[in-house]
This record gives C-alpha cells, structure tokens and sequence, in this order.
C-alpha cells in the first residue's frame, strides 16, 4: 500500500469515529494521517527497515495505529476499518469524491439529513433542503449540485495521456499477427480528446476469426462482453472498455472515417454526400445505382466530397469541414516539433529527479532545452525555494551546464501568484533568471473580475514570460477558476506575456476553445510538459495534440523555435 492510500483509510476513520462522537480518537487518526502524508520515505519501506518500531516513530503514530497500519502493509485491509465502514453506512469515499464536500460537511449532512450516499445528497439539495441547514446557503447548495454534475459528467472516462501507452501496445501487437494486414485505433482516441470513453480498434484481415481469438485473450483482459467474427467488445483490466471491428479492405478508409467520427462531423458529411445524390456509410460512399465509389483511404472519402482530407484531431464540425473545403485548412503544428520544455520540476521541490537527471532525458527525447521551474515559498507544503534558494539553484544550474555538451539549460522558477497579483519572489531575483513563469496556486474561488485581475496584474510584471497554468483546472478533480479568457488572452498579446498550453494529461489548462481563441488573437502559446519526474516529459506530445485540437500552427508555439530565437521572444 501506497502513503497517500494509508492516509486516506486513516482520515476516513477519523471521521467515521467522528461520527460516533467519539472525543480523542478522530484527532489521533487525523495527525497519523497528516503525517504519513508528509513522509517522503515510503512507509512499507519504514516498516521493513525496523517493523513495528519504526513506524511509532513517525510523528503521531503510537503502538495502536502502528498495528493497524501493519495490517494494512501485510494484507491490503484493515479489519477495523471495516467493522466501521459496516457499522455507519456513509459512501465517505463516494461523498468526499464531489469538489468541495469534505469531512466536516458529510458529518453534518449525516447528522441532520441523514445522508449516506451521493444519491440521496443529490435528491435534498434539489429538493432544496441543504440551503435551509445551519451555516449552509443557497451558494454551498448550488456548489454541491455542481460538484456532483461535474462528477458524474466524468464518470467512467479515461484520461488520453494514461491510457494512450497500453492502447498502443495493443496496436502494435495486433500489426504483427501475420494475419492482420492493417490496424489503427479511431474514436476519440485517434482525435485526440483529452479523455476517452472507449477505445475503437479497427482492423483489415484475412482471418478475422485468428484475430478475435488473439484480442479477446490477451493477457490485460478482464472479460469479454461480446465476441463475433466482424465485432468484438472486451473490458481491460484497468476498467477501459474496448472494440474491436474487422473491416473489408475496399471500406477500410470509410470505416476509419466513419469510427474516428465525432458523430456530428460524420452526419455533416452525410448530408454533404446526400447533397450530390449518393449514401456515405462505414461501407464507403455510393452513387444512385448503388455502386462503390470511394472507401479504400480516407483521403478518396473527403477528396469525393470536394474537401481536402482533415487532421482527426480536427473532426468535431466546429468549421473544419467548411474550411477544408475551401482549402483553408490550417496547417498544423507536428508531432515531435518541440524544441524545449520550459516547466519542469526537480528534487529541489516536489519532483523526483535531479536537475542532471532531467537535462539527460530531455536531450534524449530530442529536446535542445529545458527550464527548471521548482515553486516558490508560498507554496511551502511541497518545499517552496526562497530568493537564496533560487539563487543557489541557479549557480547549480550553471555547473550542470558546464557538465552537458548539447542540452541548455535554463534557470526559471513557476512563481506564485498572490491572492492581490503579487508574485511570492522579489523582482530583483526574477530579473536574474532565464525565463519567469507564474501561476496561481490558491484562492480558486475568488469571483471572475478578481480572479481575472490578480492573473492580469501578475502578466503585467515585467520578469513574467510565461503564465503557467491559465484555468488551474485538474481534469475530472477540479474545475477550472473563473476567469475572462479574452481578456487574458488580450492581456497576453499586450504584455507579451506567453499563454501555456500545459500538457500534463490531468491538467491541459488551456481547452481546444481556448487555443482557437488565443490563435485568433495571435496571441503567444508555449507548450510544457510540468514534468515532476523524468518520464513525464514525454507528456509533451498531449500538449501538441491539445495545441493540434486548437488549430494551432507552429508559429503560434513558442518553443519549436530554436534556443536563439526562443529566447528573443521573452520579455
Ligand atoms: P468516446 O468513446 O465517448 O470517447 O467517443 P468516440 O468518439 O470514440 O465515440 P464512440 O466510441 O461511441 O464511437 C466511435 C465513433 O463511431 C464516433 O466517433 C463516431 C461513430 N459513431 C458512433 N455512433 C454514431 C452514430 O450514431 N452516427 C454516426 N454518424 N456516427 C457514429
Ligand atoms: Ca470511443
Ligand atoms: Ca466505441
Ligand atoms: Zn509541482
């Protein structure tokens, strides 16, 4: 078991006990809790080193939680927990999953309205009961019943950047049988969305029967819902389900088309092909008598629709059809263009390698140069720097410079944004660094005009090059702040001052509306990974889909321009 998942047994049972009134007890398990969270040591590694002693020495941990966290190391359960768990049927697990219900609330909910599960908190905050309860409003009411849409919108959908590296194994394995003689996947896989619902294999072979044996026992399924010899649907151990269609390979570019969708591009184009008097199916497109007349590659599909073939990252029929019609198609940003990434954590604060590590594997992926952006004092619960350490970070920086013959190295910082626009570091030091990229990292629910103001007020200093983080948003976890995204994209144009299209697969900050937006107004976009360890800077290529989804050029990234010129660009 993982620190963060014994803390987490170790809150709920504070609050279970809380519940039963218990006096000492809840604020025992809390501390441990707090505690185990703050370790950077894993706790199983503790417990191997010295058992039972060991882990009482860990601030708050005394014999009895010692032995329940034993437990827990040794079997995976706790019995305890689940005596409780049976004892006060609350879903904590399921309420504490809604953005802004926490502990304190569930206890109330359970003690005045009786409330276990996120059903029935669901039922009396529309029956408008909450808003009546002591020290609740008519806003806690309103937040609750978002937070609960927010959850449910994101029930079940995975996120691209985590799920994209099995899929294409999947794709690979399956383009070696010798029986398979094409494979991709389609659906919003292929177009690249943020989260996917489910994944759409789609395949030309002689044998389909050899295929569907092979798909449907590979080692990562969990069941088989359905098997044929043209369809077959599995679930995948890690919850995601996945299709499978063996297809003609005279419609294989119809039928690619037609499941890289989305359904409003595809029944645009349907009634494109109505308009000239034939039938556009995953079979192809075919003429009054009823004869094939494209449907071997996608490029014959669109090009007899009179349109040139669109990126799929483009299929959403926001206006790509009628763009590819007119040949204005924009032409996009590429795969593998980037030439640095400028947000990048290291062990000087809460990421895992060292500032070497990450140069190493930066210059790996291709990368000419990187930023070393560790957070700021404010930000104290991951280890913040201050001016002196950001200044001895920077000598460090140098003499790995020294040490590195290709990879540059640059010295920055990801400064905080104050609740007031102030940033947590003096300008002196900011003028001594590289590249100045801030974000902000509390007070989300100021209101719009505020929330706006304080970014603005931020953009307009001087040593701010970049603002990291433009809707702070954490996919499925938390709602973006409320901010004017014109106006920022306005105050990005005016300032100067680059937007960052961040490509950590829960982050994403800026959505394809918002990159179209920004592109528009010609405003800058940079893209950066937010790598916290040396394996997430491959993340970066999410964020050139996201940038690709935005109708993003080249021109308009920052950082596919080489070192010299990239750097001209900064305030
Ligand atoms: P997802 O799985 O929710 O992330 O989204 P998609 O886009 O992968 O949707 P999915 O898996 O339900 O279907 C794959 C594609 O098949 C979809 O993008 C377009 C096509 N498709 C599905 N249902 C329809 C439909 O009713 N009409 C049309 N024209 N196309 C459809
Ligand atoms: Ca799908
Ligand atoms: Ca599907
Ligand atoms: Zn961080």
């Amino acid at each position: 078991m993982k620190n963060f998942e014994i803390a987490k047994i170790l809150y709920n049972i504070a609050l279970y006990l809380e519940m039963e009134e218990e006096q000492f007890k809840p604020r025992a398990y809390e501390k441990a809790a707090r505690s185990i969270e703050a370790l950077t040591e894993d706790v199983s590694g503790i417990y191997k080193r010295g058992g039972i002693k060991a882990l009482m020495e860990i601030p708050g941990v005394g014999e009895s939680i010692a032995e329940k966290i034993e437990e827990m190391l040794l079997t995976g359960k706790l019995k305890y927990y689940e005596r409780l768990k049976k004892r006060i049927p609350v879903d904590i697990e399921g309420l504490t999953s809604i953005e802004g219900v926490g502990p304190k609330t569930i206890k109330i909910l359970y003690k005045k309205l009786k409330i276990r599960t996120v059903g029935q908190l669901e039922k009396v905050a529309k029956q408008g009961r909450i808003s009546k309860l002591e020290g609740f409003g008519n806003k806690s009411e309103q937040d609750i019943l978002r937070g609960i849409e927010f959850l449910k919108r994101g029930k079940g959908r995975f996120l691209l950047g985590y799920a994209m590296p099995l899929l294409k194994e999947i794709e690979g394995r399956l383009g070696k049988l010798p029986e398979v003689k094409k494979v991709d996947i389609g659906g919003s896989t292929r177009r690249m969305k943020e989260t996917i619902g489910d994944a759409d294999f789609l395949v030309v072979s002689s044998k389909p029967q050899k295929v569907m044996d092979f798909f449907t026992t590979m080692p990562e399924i969990a069941h088989v819902s359905s098997k044929g010899l043209t369809k077959s649907m599995v679930k995948l151990k890690n919850g995601l389900d996945a299709d499978i269609r063996v297809v003609p390979e005279g419609s294989y570019g119809a039928a690619l088309q037609y499941f890289t969708g989305n359904k409003d591009h595809n029944i645009a184009l349907r009634k494109i092909a109505i308009e000239k008097g034939w039938k556009l199916s995953e079979y192809g497109i075919f003429d009054k008598s009823d004869r094939q007349i494209a449907g071997k590659s996608e490029e014959e599909v669109y090009k007899k629709l009179g349109m040139a073939w669109i990126p799929p990252e483009l299929r959403e029929n926001t206006g790509e059809i009628e763009a590819a019609m007119k040949n204005k198609l924009p032409k996009l940003i590429d795969y593998g263009s980037l030439k640095g990434d400028l947000q990048i954590q290291t062990k000087w604060t809460d990421g895992t390698n060292s500032i070497k590590e990450m140069a190493e594997e930066a210059e790996n992926l291709g990368l000419e140069y990187i930023a070393i952006t560790d957070h700021t004092k404010r930000n104290a619960f991951v280890g913040g720097l201050d001016e002196k350490q950001i200044l001895k970070q920077k000598k460090e920086i140098e003499k790995t410079n020294k040490e590195l013959d290709g990879l540059r190295i640059l010295s920055g910082t990801e400064v905080d944004i104050l609740k007031n626009g102030v940033l947590d570091i003096s300008d002196k030091v900011l003028s001594q660094l590289d590249v100045v990229g801030a974000s902000v990292h509390s007070n989300f629910n100021l209101s719009k005009v505020q929330q706006t103001e304080r970014i603005i007020k931020a953009m307009e200093n001087e040593h701010v090059d970049i603002l990291f983080h433009p809707t702070g948003r954490v996919i499925q976890q938390r709602e973006p702040y409320d901010v004017d995204m014109e106006r920022i994209i306005q105050t990005a144009k005016e300032t100067g001052t680059i937007l960052e299209i961040n490509a950590f697969p829960s982050r994403l900050d800026l959505k394809d509306e918002h990159i179209k937006l920004a592109v528009k107004h010609g405003a800058k976009l940079i893209i950066n990974s937010d790598a916290h360890n040396k394996n997430q800077i491959r993340f970066l290529e999410f964020g050139v889909a996201q940038a690709r989804r935005g109708w993003a050029e080249s021109k308009d990234v920052v950082n596919t321009r080489k070192l010299k010129d990239f750097l001209k660009l900064l305030k």
